[in-house]
């Protein structure tokens, strides 16, 4: 017959924290973040800590180049999707490995031979003023010149005319070597009284724009998450059907770690997969998952998971339990697949991180899901929010609201990680909609982060090994629930987060 685990399956909702003594030293100014991404021994550092405990979903609408950029700047880690041909996840690594703060790719890009009129519709796609003239009209092609809005207004030129009629050719621009670096490009650009500083490679061919930036930019970015040649790090996903040549494309490419990506990550096909590529590529960081037991944790932690994801069902585009009765609630997945890798640890002496993955709606269960064991968090519809998300940012009567669509949907057909035994979804595990729109990342995670810090806080920890350590959770009654909430009519709110 079938067997009962024990205890009930619980969500986030369902708990709070116990504030513990807050010492005099712990304040939001010394809590660091720190937490370790892969598989170590104990005593020794994990070869790559996130600085700050964030990870976005790998999912079509939510992570980005410019996400993933932007989650490094942070201190946390982008992992890009993975359904979709190989080179095209391979040249988004890389846009996000030649990230150079300050060094823009040029997105607004031309022939000379195109017209000024798709020049003007370019441009109105892209808000840009700016425009490189390549060979090929790519942002990497030979380069040949430039428009600006000094060459070219919509209103004034013939849009019949040829863009070579308006640019400035190479002769007549300032331009630099592609290995200049950002303070001395921005000298450049204030002595020579220059709008844009383009820099192109030793054949010639375009790299990178360099505006009137601000070169104290990185200082706004205290925490940023670099390799050992100070390029930003990024993640990659990866599926158990093509990894042969998926994994070896990334791993050429600069992914700092990869990730198995499945809805029900406890699977033989995932361990053959983990044991393929910790064989071939033993250097590589690889994760696997999803998984919502000790069990399912020790199997890919045997099979060479760096990171296990936990979370089946709990996202919030999810229909996975609807549709297949199987999940757990994420506070009861949480809380078992801790307590296994700390068995696993204390038995082998190795620490392998697990990650909360969904079905965080509030900015406390950030700190719930830290305090229950998470090592760090996965975020779909948080990050999908923000100006850097891919989805389309739509007007509504109220505001803005950005799209999210779920990697079991019919518009993503990720049937790689929804393996529904057919190349195809026979039903949908995930549904399509919209989010409200928060802004620019920065300031977004920036609200999340202080209140994380808060809590830790008032729990008396200053480190996140700490705040496992001695948290102190109680399990909430719905009268409890209802006692949380303010139980006034709410005057219109302040505006902060
Ligand atoms: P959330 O942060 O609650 O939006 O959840 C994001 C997570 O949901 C992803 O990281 C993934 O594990 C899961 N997901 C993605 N697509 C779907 C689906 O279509 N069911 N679920």
């Amino acid at each position: 017959v079938a067997q009962l685990v024990d205890g009930v399956s619980r969500t986030f909702n369902e708990f709070l924290l116990l504030p513990n003594r807050t010492s005099r030293e712990c304040t939001p100014g010394s809590v660091d973040l720190r937490t370790p991404l892969v598989r170590h021994a104990v005593g020794e550092p994990s070869e790559i800590e996130l600085r700050t405990p964030f990870t976005s979903a790998i999912m079509q609408a939510v992570s980005s180049p410019e996400l993933a950029i932007a989650l490094a700047r942070e201190g946390g880690l982008g992992f890009l999707h993975h359904n979709r041909p190989v080179e095209d996840q391979v040249s988004e690594v890389r846009a996000v490995k030649n990230f150079k703060a300050g060094f823009v790719i040029s997105d607004t890009n031309v022939r000379p031979t195109d017209t000024l009129g798709h020049l003007r519709e370019l441009m109105q796609e892209t808000g840009h003023s700016t425009a490189a003239v390549t060979e090929d009209g790519t942002a990497s092609g030979k380069f040949l010149g430039l428009v600006t809005s000094r060459d070219f207004h919509p209103q004034r030129h013939d849009p019949a005319a040829l863009v070579s009629s308006r640019m400035l050719p190479l002769e007549k621009i300032a331009y630099s070597r592609a290995d200049v670096g950002l303070s001395e490009a921005n000298t450049r650009l204030w002595e020579e009284r220059l709008d844009c500083l383009p820099t192109v490679d030793e054949s010639g061919f375009l790299r990178h724009l360099v505006f009137r930036s601000d070169y104290t930019d990185n200082k706004r970015f205290p925490l940023q998450l670099v390799d050992a040649g100070k390029r930003l790090r990024v993640g990659a996903g990866v599926n158990t059907h093509d990894y042969r040549d998926r994994v070896p494309a990334l791993v050429e490419a600069g992914a700092d770690a990869l990730c198995f990506d499945s809805s029900d990550g406890f699977s033989d096909w995932q361990a053959e997969a983990l044991t393929w590529a910790k064989k071939h590529y033993p250097d590589v960081a690889i994760g696997g998952g999803n998984v919502v037991d000790g069990q399912a944790f020790t199997f890919l932690a045997d099979a060479g998971a760096d990171f296990v994801k936990v979370g089946v069902g709990g996202g919030s585009i999810c229909i996975t339990r609807d549709q297949k009765g199987i999940g757990r609630g994420q506070a009861s997945a949480v809380l078992d697949v801790a307590a296994a890798r700390d068995a696993y640890r204390d038995q082998t002496g190795q620490y392998v991180p697990i990650c909360s993955d969904g079905g965080l709606v509030h900015d406390y269960h950030v700190a719930l899901a830290l305090a229950m064991g998470a090592d760090f968090v996965m975020m779909g519809r948080y990050f999908a929010r923000f100006d850097q998300a891919p989805g389309a940012k739509l007007p509504t009567r109220d505001g803005f609201v950005k799209e999210y669509w779920g990697e079991g949907s019919s518009r993503a057909r990720n049937w790689q990680r929804y393996g529904q035994g057919s190349r195809g979804l026979l039903f949908e595990e995930g549904v399509d909609g919209f989010v409200p729109y928060a802004g620019d990342l920065h300031e977004g995670l920036a609200t999340t982060i202080a209140k994380l810090k808060a809590t830790m806080v008032s729990c008396g920890a200053i480190d996140l090994g700490a705040f496992q350590a001695t948290a102190r959770l109680t399990l909430v009654s719905d009268q409890s629930f209802q006692e949380s909430h303010a139980t006034v009519q709410v005057r219109e709110t302040s505006g902060l987060g």
